[in-house]
């Protein structure tokens, strides 16, 4: 069964379940050294899924264990691959611990080597306890709901020995050239032949040079380039003695110049949304239909950029993103950070070894442009330079060719901005205004975006660094219309949003707007609510269940517009 790229069609893949054994445990429950005998396994649950919207005990939080079986060959090397849980997991084969993760909506690996052929068992535990340290990647003031479960498909694959991880595809500029980077699991060293198939035609041999583990080469492609307008995507099959895999792939380069983003070397204006991975059934565990809906419904608002707020995208969205022409950002873990947990070292720890798999995972999509770190986190705390200047140095490391930024809430007193490729700005003017006095003040958007304008231009730093709006927006509950277009009506958000995209389709100065947010989200389930109608952050043109709200029509429009005719002058 594929799913997301990479394929690997030569090896033997282990079928798990779509409903496993589930066992759930309140309070007591440790989540590295349970206690077997006590774990009841008398439920099912769908993997993926969350186990906190179960109609029978929904929010609930604690430990859940999710249980399956499998038979192994004695000796194999098993691959275990999550795509992404939450909000803290430990993986157990056969009751013994083989690995911890702390690393929500992360894709990660496992290997083991099961005792013995025959049966056997797997465990993935599950903690959604809320963690009020500064020590873990998510906290209980993020404004999106921290759910318990299996977010990601799940796939076991016995290993072929030096089997194959990954092929990598950089392209190196605008005429074709490319370097290919072929990683194994293992860290070996020599000859290995091969063979390599670009769209499924005419393997060429190839004599791979590994050291360490890795071989690097360099070709000429002469295919069609990638883009958010003509998203052409190609296929790339290496086989060895052992083992095959099948990377997709699109050829683009991305660079800054002059306040601009260049794709394949021309301008390219982002006109779009910030997206969380959220449903009031699946949480963030979207069933694949729903993943197409929403890249579906982006297109259909004209969109051809989308911010992943804020953590590792599933894989299936950016396959996705890559096919429809979806250029995205995609950011580790964050939101609204504190000296306490920018000053703290285990999650100074987690944040940094977060970016390593969300480049593995991603790197041979085209659409994604740039990563980020940090939403709203403390950028202008003095303290918290070192966590900005170590995260955005190790994504330069990790991956030269996308462009790097963070989402500032601080525009004027930011001390980080000099660490970016752009300069990405979150803004709320009419709607947290200024004046609260005023009955509408959406006079204040064009104001603040001028004021920003000016104080950009001014700072010579900043001058030629493209900056994007990277969030923007207000709140309206599904079918509240209001005959007086008040605050939370669906009328004001339509007001609202067809200023900003006014002025955005105006401005020159803004190479990128992604409109706060797709669709309303599940959030706090504490008195933090209490800005929060419903419990949900209602700024999204859909619905949590993406029924369009009045700003749809006006956002598709001028999206449209600026699709097919560009800026106005
Ligand atoms: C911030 C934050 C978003 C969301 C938004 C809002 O900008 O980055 O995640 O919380 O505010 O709705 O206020």
């Amino acid at each position: 069964m594929f799913n997301a790229y990479p394929h690997y069609p030569s090896r033997r893949e282990i079928q798990l379940p779509s409903l496993w054994d589930f066992a759930f445990a309140e309070t007591t429950a440790e989540l590295a050294s349970p206690v077997w005998e006590e774990l009841q396994f008398n439920d099912a649950m769908a993997v993926p899924g969350v186990f906190d919207t179960a109609i029978e005990a929904p929010a609930r939080r604690g430990v859940g264990f999710y249980r399956t079986r499998f038979d192994a060959r004695p000796g194999a090397t098993l691959q275990l691959k999550i795509g992404g849980l939450g909000l803290k997991g430990a993986i157990f084969a056969d009751r013994k611990l083989i690995g911890i993760d702390d690393l929500p909506y992360s894709g990660l690996s496992y290997f083991f080597t099961p005792e013995g052929g025959g049966v056997h068992e797997l465990v993935i535990a599950v903690d959604n306890r809320l963690d009020f340290t500064p020590e873990s990647l998510f906290a209980q003031f993020y404004d999106y709901y921290g759910h318990g479960g299996i977010y990601r498909e799940v796939t076991l694959h016995e290993l072929p020995e030096n089997a194959i991880d990954r092929v990598r595809v950089e392209t190196l500029d605008e005429t074709g050239n490319v370097r290919l980077t072929v990683l194994f699991h293992q860290p070996l060293n020599g000859k290995i032949e091969a063979a390599l198939a670009i769209n499924g035609s005419g393997a060429a041999p190839l004599s791979l040079e590994v050291i360490n583990g890795k071989a690097m080469l360099e070709k000429h492609f002469r295919l069609p380039y990638w883009s958010d307008e003509t998203p052409h995507l190609h296929t790339l099959e290496l086989a060895t003695a052992n083992d095959r895999v099948v990377e997709r792939f699109g050829l683009r380069t991305v660079r800054t110049a002059d306040g601009q983003i260049l794709l394949n070397g021309r301008p390219v204006i982002l006109r779009g949304y910030c997206r969380h991975e959220s449903h009031p059934l699946f949480g963030p565990a979207l069933p694949p239909q729903q993943i197409r809906e929403d890249v579906a419904l982006l297109k259909q608002l004209n969109c051809n950029f989308v911010r992943g707020s804020h953590y590792p995208q599933s894989q299936l969205f950016l396959d996705l993103c890559d096919q429809y022409g979806i250029l995205v950002w995609e950011e580790g873990i964050g939101w609204g950070d504190r000296e306490d947990r920018l000053c703290n070292r285990r999650f100074n720890e987690l944040q940094l070894a977060q970016l390593a798999p969300m480049v593995h995972n991603s790197f041979n999509h085209p659409a994604v442009i740039i990563y980020g770190v940090l939403n709203e986190g403390d950028s202008k705390l003095p303290a918290g330079r070192e966590i900005y200047r170590k995260l955005l140095t190790e994504l330069r490391r990790l991956d030269s060719s996308r462009l790097v930024t963070f989402a500032s809430m601080f525009p004027r007193e930011d001390i980080n901005f000099d660490l970016v490729d752009i300069v990405s700005i979150n803004m709320y003017p009419g709607w947290y205004a200024a004046d609260s006095e005023q009955f509408r003040p959406l006079g204040e958007i064009q104001a603040r975006i001028d004021e920003l304008g000016s104080m950009l231009k001014d700072n010579p730093l900043l001058r030629d660094k493209p900056f994007i709006i990277s969030e923007i927006g207000a709140g309206a509950i599904y079918g509240w219309r209001d005959r007086f277009a008040a605050h939370w009506s669906e009328e004001y958000q339509r007001d609202y949003l067809e200023t900003v995209c006014e002025i955005f389709r105006r401005d020159h100065r803004i190479a990128g707007l992604a409109l706060w947010q797709f669709c309303d989200g599940r959030t706090y389930s504490s008195s933090r609510a209490l800005g929060r109608p419903r419990a949900f952050n209602n700024k999204g043109t859909f619905d949590e269940y993406r029924r369009p709200k009045l700003a749809f029509d006006t956002v598709r429009k001028i999206f449209g517009e600026m699709k097919n005719s560009g800026r106005l002058s």
